[in-house]
């Protein structure tokens, strides 16, 4: 419907408009309303036209894309069952033991998440995963679950691809309607990097299961027990959901010289998890260390030590874990973590395709369309290349990575990270200073946020040419980063084997440590009167934007500004999206049901004395102009 707006009205326009006119009207002036959702998208871009997407920082003028091919599939049959009507049909008891006792291995597809994450800074769109999603879901039912949402997709999407995640989460469900859907969620740090109030966790796991989710991955950066069980029971107590605990795995089980992550303590802690309610375990090897023999030791202990299913999902950052992942089959593993084989490898998960080709003759295969698989990854080859600024420039697996223990999707970003403060010729010694804070630490667990202040405190070594004995010299009285002295606060919580006294002493500088879950001391949320208080300063949002704004109130104002600037950017094709429109370029953009636009930029001409340059469209065939400013 075309808005009304100030300039349109008669009285305005017969030129008898008072201040009592501007107050009977207030809906005339709300300017966000005014423009119309094709003149926003033609505003974006416009811009990103004129002025490159900030997130892109080398743009290659000749970069030329190739269409990817969606494969077929019908709309018309129904789905073929899944996981997701098994696990209705028997209940989450029933269904843990079912799997538990499963002789085929499942796979978690982690395409839409951990893979991209990893890979590509978490840049992919949801335009790109839904245009393949149920057809996925209709060919590949015998996959366990689609790891989909959560970790960083959570504040990428708002923070970079102006996007919202619930919105994702809605998209995806309805598109693969038979699979299970999982999501990353860090215990009481739940999708941020620092810790919330219980009653906020106990909300967001609600909503995200109304959304969509059916497997909740738990884990907490220390390995922190009392820290995941509130989660758990959450899950438990609010959703007929999937609890899945996840013991991050660091160090080397068979290491002779490694006396604090032993077989035992993993062990220990999985029964820990079984006890605080878990339906299921995962070993998760965010960096990639787990070897072949070392699985074959852990996950038959796991086995043995709980009866719950056992998962384990790893980075293949040595290039080396398909056989990792062999031996934990043969030493009973339910379900192992892969990622389409375009998206696969490195640091993010071992090839799906290659290993469900490996696995045909095994006792324990799981049979599945392979050349389906391989049409899925020739499109999402081709996607990839929409996303080429993302790229990190590894090329090959490095061994690198038993000593530095460095996270997959932290490896990837490193290199840009250390860019962007200048230090970027500094990379080896900032990865060999990732292990010397790990030790000056006392040999921590790495994984998101822990991971973060290890690389934080490695990049301020680097950058301030610090040895270990000037980290430890008391007399420097250095300012550490904010997220270092946090953690040793405790704003992450306590390390297995406690602080080490003598550099939280200089870290903290007199300040009193907190003791007790990180969350512990927060408040809870009035949901009423603060939920009100939101809708004040953010009049379109609704609850589900509040729970964004929760975790990340900044990021959410921006993304919401820019929402109401550019309107909704997810329909835009990702090469428009990142790279803008080329002279003569025609693209269709669906902004609704039955509501495509046909845009085409036709010319820009050049800046005028203020700066304003106005960008010439062809927008379903009327000629249209948009004004934005150059800020080159
Ligand atoms: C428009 O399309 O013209 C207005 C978009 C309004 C978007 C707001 S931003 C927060 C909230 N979350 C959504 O997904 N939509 C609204
Ligand atoms: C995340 O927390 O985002 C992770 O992927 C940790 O491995
Ligand atoms: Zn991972």
């Amino acid at each position: 419907r075309f808005l009304e707006n100030v300039i349109t009205h008669d009285i305005f326009r017969k030129g008898n408009c008072t201040v009592g006119f501007i107050d009977k009207h207030p809906e005339l002036f709300k300017l966000s309303q005014i423009r119309d959702r094709g003149t926003k998208t033609l505003l974006y871009l416009a811009d990103v036209t004129v002025n490159g997407h900030p997130d892109v920082k080398v743009k290659d003028l000749n970069k030329k894309f190739r269409v990817p091919q969606v494969p077929a599939y019908s709309r018309l049959e129904p789905f073929p069952e899944g996981s997701k009507n098994r696990l209705e049909k028997m209940g989450r008891e029933d269904f843990a033991r079912w799997l538990r006792n499963e002789k085929p291995v499942y796979f978690t597809d982690t395409t839409y998440r951990d893979a991209h994450q990893s890979l590509l800074a978490t840049r992919v769109r949801t335009r790109d995963i839904m245009a393949v999603a149920e057809g996925y879901a209709r060919n590949n039912p015998q996959l366990f679950s689609m790891e989909v949402w959560g970790g960083a997709t959570f504040d990428v999407s708002m923070r970079f691809l102006h996007e919202c995640p619930w919105r994702r989460l809605q998209q995806i469900r309805q598109a693969m309607p038979n699979l299970l859907l999982q999501m990353l969620f860090r215990g009481s740090n739940a999708v941020g990097y620092s810790a919330y109030p219980e009653n906020l966790i106990a909300r967001f796991i609600e909503k995200s299961w109304e959304n969509g989710i059916d497997v909740f991955r738990i884990f907490d950066s220390l390995n922190w027990v009392d820290a995941m069980a509130p989660s758990i029971r959450f899950v438990r107590e609010y959703t007929p959901a999937l609890a899945q605990a996840a013991i991050s795995y660091t160090g080397d089980i068979l290491n002779k010289d490694n006396r604090k992550y032993t077989l035992q303590y993993y062990t220990d802690l999985a029964k820990r998890l079984e006890d605080a309610g878990a339906h299921m375990l995962a070993v998760k090897d965010m960096a990639g260390l787990l070897k072949p023999q070392a699985a074959t030791v852990l996950i038959s202990a796991l086995r043995e030590a709980v009866q719950l299913p056992v998962v384990l999902h790893t980075h293949d950052t040595s290039s080396v874990q398909a056989a990792t992942y062999l031996k934990a089959i043969e030493a009973g593993v339910n379900v192992v973590d892969c990622a389409i084989a375009s998206l696969s490898g490195l640091t993010s998960q071992p090839n799906l395709n290659a290993m469900v080709a490996i696995m045909e003759g095994h006792e324990r295969s799981q049979p599945m369309n392979l050349a389906s698989l391989n049409a899925y990854s020739n499109y999402w080859e081709d996607v990839r290349e929409f996303y080429y600024p993302f790229e990190s420039d590894m090329k090959a697996g490095t061994a690198q990575i038993y000593e530095n223990e460095i996270p997959g999707g932290q490896y990837s970003n490193l290199r840009q990270q250390a860019e962007s403060l200048g230090l970027g010729t500094q990379l080896e010694t900032i990865k060999r200073n990732y292990a010397v804070v790990n030790r000056l630490f006392g040999d921590i667990v790495k994984v998101t946020p822990s991971s973060k202040v290890v690389g934080d405190m490695a990049l301020f070594m680097t950058a301030n040419n610090l040895t270990e004995s000037d980290v430890l010299d008391e007399t420097r009285n250095l300012s550490f980063p904010a997220s270092v002295t946090g953690f040793f606060r405790g704003d992450l919580g306590v390390p297995y084997g406690g602080f080490p006294e003598k550099l939280q002493r200089i870290v903290l500088k007199g300040v009193q440590p907190l003791n007790g879950r990180p969350n512990e001391h927060l408040p809870p949320v009035d949901f009423d009167s603060d939920f009100a208080a939101f809708r004040l300063k953010y009049p379109q949002a609704e609850f589900l934007d509040y729970l964004s704004y929760h975790m990340f109130p900044k990021v959410f104002d921006e993304y919401y500004h820019h929402a109401m600037r550019y309107g909704n950017v997810e329909a835009i094709p990702t090469p428009a999206f990142f790279y803008g429109l080329k002279l003569g370029e025609e693209i269709l953009v669906t902004l609704g049901k039955g509501k495509t636009i046909i845009v085409k930029l036709l010319y820009i001409q050049p800046a005028d004395e203020s700066g304003m340059r106005t960008v010439v469209f062809e927008l379903n065939g009327y000629t249209r102009r948009v004004q934005v400013r150059d800020h080159s």
